[in-house]
């Protein structure tokens, strides 16, 4: 009778246990809201400024407040380029924004400058831009509307002079990275809702990364505004087929 009193004991022990479980919610969350370059660059006045970029502050400012037990990291970006960005039509002669170039690099990343000596290892195109986002200016700053707290993380992206980047994680020829894989990993996300500017360059090129390093991703349609209305329905169709899902803000408490 010892050993079936114990063995009872065990069968309960474990019973309270999983019940305990199963009525816990999570204490911890692990899902980030990444914001995407909502700097006044992008939006109304700005000098690449997206059409409707200003509408996406009050969508990300709610979602924020009503998921943030849900939410656990913010993380917003910043598009951050010398004055002399080589995205920039104003360093191409004859070149104006929106044209294409193809933009050449060596094996380490570096720009070929002059095709005879350089060995080409990448080409690149590259879309080019209207002065914007400059270091340090009043167009890299955020949008003023937008809400922020001290425990937001910045991560800033194309600095480097030679190259582009869209994505938040890597620049456009994936020769370096930021630190915001890092970041996600030192707080253990596995979800992450992607927001803000433009729909069409960095929030699908950081949604596709995201997706690629195996975060579960939620691409958030009326938290963003393309550049270019006729890339959207290709850009979201991409996105879908590499599974990222592509919602309205109004599902997100579907899913979170
Ligand atoms: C962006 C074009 C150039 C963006 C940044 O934030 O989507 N687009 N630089
Ligand atoms: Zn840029």
């Amino acid at each position: 009778t010892y050993m079936w009193i114990n063995a009872k004991d065990d069968v309960t022990k474990w019973f309270w246990t999983l019940v305990i479980l199963s009525v816990t919610p999570p204490v911890f969350s692990n899902t980030a809201l990444l914001i995407i370059d909502v700097q006044n660059c992008f939006l109304p006045g700005g000098s690449l400024a997206v059409t409707n970029g200003d509408h996406v502050i009050p969508v990300i400012n709610d979602i924020r407040r009503k998921y943030e037990n849900q939410i656990s990291l913010t993380v917003l970006s910043q598009d951050w380029h010398c004055q002399d960005h080589v995205s920039f039509a104003s360093q191409h002669a004859g070149k104006q924004p929106l044209e294409t170039i193809t933009l050449d690099y060596d094996r380490n990343g570096h720009l070929c400058s002059n095709k005879t000596t350089c060995q080409v290892e990448y080409s690149l195109n590259q879309t080019l831009w209207p002065d914007h986002c400059v270091i340090n200016s009043t167009g890299a700053e955020f949008g003023s509307r937008l809400d922020h707290k001290t425990d937001d993380v910045i991560v800033r992206k194309g600095y480097h002079c030679e190259i582009d980047s869209y994505s938040a994680f890597f620049d456009n020829g994936g020769f370096t990275k930021t630190e915001l894989e890092d970041i996600l990993n030192a707080h253990n996300i596995t979800t992450v809702i992607v927001t803000g500017l433009a729909l069409d360059f960095c929030v699908y090129y950081t949604s596709k990364d995201a997706k690629k390093l195996g975060f579960d991703v939620y691409m958030i349609k009326d938290a963003s505004r393309p550049v270019i209305q006729q890339n959207v329905p290709t850009v979201i169709k991409d996105l879908e087929s590499l599974g990222v899902h592509v919602i309205d803000s109004s599902s997100l408490v579907n899913f979170i």
